[in-house]
């Protein structure tokens, strides 16, 4: 097991589209084991692999409280949504942001688990929202392209200077 880094906004490889995998093998099964680690050191409540560098289909997430219910999402397709939410989101690669972002309440989604077995979930409320947040991150979209460009542009300059603190 290992912790993986975790890009920052804005950094470009956070804006890349991730591919689809094609195969579920031995090496996939220790990036997803290495993301969950990496996710529930953070701490976090999902990953997308994109976030981690590696611009493949592949989210990690656990909302319980008790961290006790990983969930695995291999190429992730919304089959439905229904309904608006609007929660406070954060995000790892953004850190210290919070902002409200509107997103489906109710959303039905098919993907490949850890196996490579097809299965669907349904969710609601934080976990749709956390699932929504995670597949933004595979088109290569955070929730701060949401808000508006005096935000985004606050937020930027913000993080650039953090980023240059961390890199002296
Ligand atoms: O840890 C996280 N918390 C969170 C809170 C509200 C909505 C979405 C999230 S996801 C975030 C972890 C992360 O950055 N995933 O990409
Ligand atoms: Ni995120």
């Amino acid at each position: 097991m290992a912790l993986l880094d975790i890009l920052h906004y804005p950094d470009p490889r956070l804006y890349n589209k991730a591919k689809a995998v094609e195969r579920i093998d031995e090496k996939l099964r220790t990036l997803i084991d290495d993301m969950f680690e990496t996710m529930y050191a953070a701490p976090g409540i999902g990953l997308a692999a994109v976030q981690v560098n590696l611009p493949l289909r592949v989210i990690t997430i656990d909302v319980s409280e008790e961290r006790s219910d990983p969930l695995c999402l291999v190429n992730p397709e919304i089959l439905a949504r229904r309904g608006t939410v609007e929660l406070e989101e954060g995000c790892l690669s953004v850190p210290g942001v919070y902002e409200m972002v509107p997103r489906s309440e109710w959303i039905r989604v098919k993907a490949l688990n850890r196996e490579g077995d097809a299965f669907e979930v349904e969710a609601n409320d934080l976990l749709a929202v956390c699932i929504q947040h995670e597949m933004d991150h595979l088109e290569g979209k955070l929730f701060v392209d949401y808000l508006s460009q005096l935000k985004r542009q606050r937020i930027r300059k913000k993080a650039t200077k953090l980023n240059k603190q961390a890199t002296l």
